[in-house]
């Protein structure tokens, strides 16, 4: 690094010191605090976006959003040239600068990272760095503080995409380092064209007159209001009604997040929706959930939460891959990836379909790393973030059969079945999950199927779950193994956990530290809510017992 590039970061840096007090960290979903305490800490994101791009010599992604956190908050996490996460090895470094008290201490740091890292700042390629931004009051000073952090890396290009979805931001940071169409319009064109060609492909006779005419979709007051808005008229052969599209607070009673903790209609919602068909998205639109109100139970709702999202999803993979019986060349594998969150009916069910499903600790980017192993690798979190991943192999696999079943058998089923997967995987977004084009996809096949959303619901009956969260002195006084399902610290937790868990018919219960929140989450499953209600409850005070009061750090 020469010294004047360090006299552009050192004189940006003067606009951007670190709040007193502030200590933040690159967590499972980027940084994410208060948005008051956030400038200097997407100053130094976007510090950091430039130097990733330099690195791989290919465009960055950065976004501003807080998801489905209240709108006082807001966040901010770097898109990868693949459109996927940030590579967890940066993320030290991303703590590091974040925290950097001084102009001298932040030269540093990065000094010695472009020296550990090899970045060159005269390589072919100068920095491409794409920003987006949720609907978020805070989102528009806090895109100031990234542009300035961009281009204190010098020959930088800073170019801002608005306002878009999560999803929207990975994939057109995906598509432009493939070389493909980028834009929100080619976005919006692919997944409705692709919709549209699983529509045209729905066999004679299929009842898709009972799936039920409308759906009506809860955006958070979020960003996915505007851009579900310009989806729908570029679809023909779906009613949406788009509520909570910014009239009230983002988040606040709405949204999938609420939706599926609570268990209630979000507002705007009521009595008059029974049995229709509804859906939430989040904040940022990368979560979608299902719901429905049955009648005569207050404000209560059915939950058809990512678990069931994903095995209508594959079953309808399943189905296609064996009515297209794979020749004896290649044996697509298609595998399943949960959490420890999923309902263990679901995981029961997906089983029984034959499937091989895979178990990683929280967070996107373990579910999202473990689901590249497979040909077709379907992944949820029971919060509604999802998606299908489909390995470039059997995607040329599948051009090279589908041309071959057309000029063989035109228009046979085969032919369908491989159309089918092949507008899946342009529908479906192959960066992150994405609730828009989880949607259409939903829709499109409970419409091939000519299933209703209570239909879909009775594929499997969920075990009565209840999560609780527990405040102690230290949370990191808690470790686990076994993709988060088994305590190993502190000491003896997990076999009193575990003797608990033998009094109940069908019990499961786990315990592990979140990574967004100062607490240990709590997870219980049973035979009926009182049991979950009970062995949840019983569970949350052997942690308080062990961590409550402070014996946990020497644990
Ligand atoms: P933590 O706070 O680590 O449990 C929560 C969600 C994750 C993921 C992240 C990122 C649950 C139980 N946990 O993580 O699934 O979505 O937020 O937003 O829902
Ligand atoms: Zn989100």
């Amino acid at each position: 690094m020469n010294a004047n590039q360090e006299s552009l970061i050192v004189a940006a840096y003067a606009k951007f010191p670190v709040p007193q007090g502030a200590k933040l960290s690159y967590g499972t979903s980027g940084f994410r605090a208060d948005a008051l305490i956030l400038e200097s800490t997407v100053f130094r994101v976007g510090i950091l976006a430039a130097l990733r791009s330099l690195k791989t010599q290919s465009v960055i992604g950065l976004m501003i959003t807080a998801s489905h956190n209240q709108v006082s908050d807001n966040g901010v996490k770097v898109a990868d040239p693949s459109g996927g996460m940030l590579t967890q090895g940066w993320e030290p470094f991303a703590d590091a600068i974040a925290n950097a008290a001084t102009p001298e201490e932040l030269v540093k740091l990065i000094g010695e990272f472009v020296k550990k890292e090899n970045i060159s700042f005269d390589g072919p390629k100068q920095a491409e760095i794409l920003l987006g931004r949720d609907t978020r009051p805070s989102g528009e000073s806090l895109l100031e503080a990234a542009k300035q952090g961009i281009n204190s890396i010098a020959g930088s290009l800073a170019t801002d995409m608005g306002l878009v979805t999560t999803p929207q931001l990975h994939w057109i940071v995906r598509a432009r380092n493939k070389g493909l169409k980028a834009t929100e319009l080619d976005y919006f064109e692919q997944l409705s064209s692709s919709f549209r060609c699983l529509i045209d492909l729905i066999p004679n006779g299929s009842k898709s007159g009972e799936t039920g005419d409308k759906l009506i979709v809860d955006s958070a007051n979020g960003v996915g209001a505007e851009k579900l808005e310009n989806l729908k008229k570029m679809l023909d052969s779906l009613v949406i009604e788009v509520r909570n599209s910014g009239e009230g607070i983002l988040n606040e009673g709405v949204g999938a997040d609420y939706v599926q903790k609570e268990k209630v209609v979000p507002e705007g919602f009521g009595p008059t929706d029974v049995g229709i068909r509804c859906a939430s998205l989040d904040g940022d639109a990368d979560r979608l959930v299902y719901f429905y109100v049955p009648s005569d139970t207050g404000n209560k709702i059915v939950l058809v939460d990512g678990d069931k999202i994903l095995t209508l999803f594959a079953i309808f993979v399943k189905e296609q891959l064996s009515i297209l019986d794979s020749d004896d060349s290649y044996h697509p594998r298609l595998g399943v990836v949960q959490t420890a969150y999923a309902n263990g009916a679901s995981t029961d069910y997906i089983k029984q379909l034959g499937l091989q499903v895979v178990f990683t600790a929280t967070g996107v980017k373990h579910l999202h790393e473990e689901a590249e192993k497979y040909d077709i690798g379907i992944y949820f979190e029971a919060n509604g973030h999802g998606t299908i991943l489909f390995s470039e192999s059997f995607l040329s696999w599948l051009e090279i059969r589908n041309s071959d079943l057309s000029s063989k058998s035109k228009g046979s089923e085969q032919q369908k079945a491989a159309l089918r997967l092949l507008a899946v995987s342009k529908l479906i977004n192959q960066a992150v999950g994405d609730a828009l084009s989880c949607l259409l996809l939903v829709e499109a096949i409970l419409q091939h199927m000519g299933w209703s959303i209570q239909k879909w619901n009775e594929l499997y009956q969920d075990l009565p779950s209840r999560q609780l969260k527990v405040k102690v002195a230290d949370r990191t006084a808690v470790t686990t193994a076994n993709a988060e399902t088994v305590a190993v610290k502190p000491p003896g937790i997990q076999e009193v956990i575990n003797a608990e868990i033998a009094k109940y018919p069908r019990g499961r219960s786990f315990i592990r530290p979140s990574g967004t929140e100062d607490v240990i989450r709590v997870y219980a499953e049973a035979s009926t809510q009182e049991a979950a209600d009970s062995l949840a409850n019983s569970v949350a005070k052997l942690v308080d017992k062990y961590l409550g009061l402070g014996l946990g750090g020497s644990g």
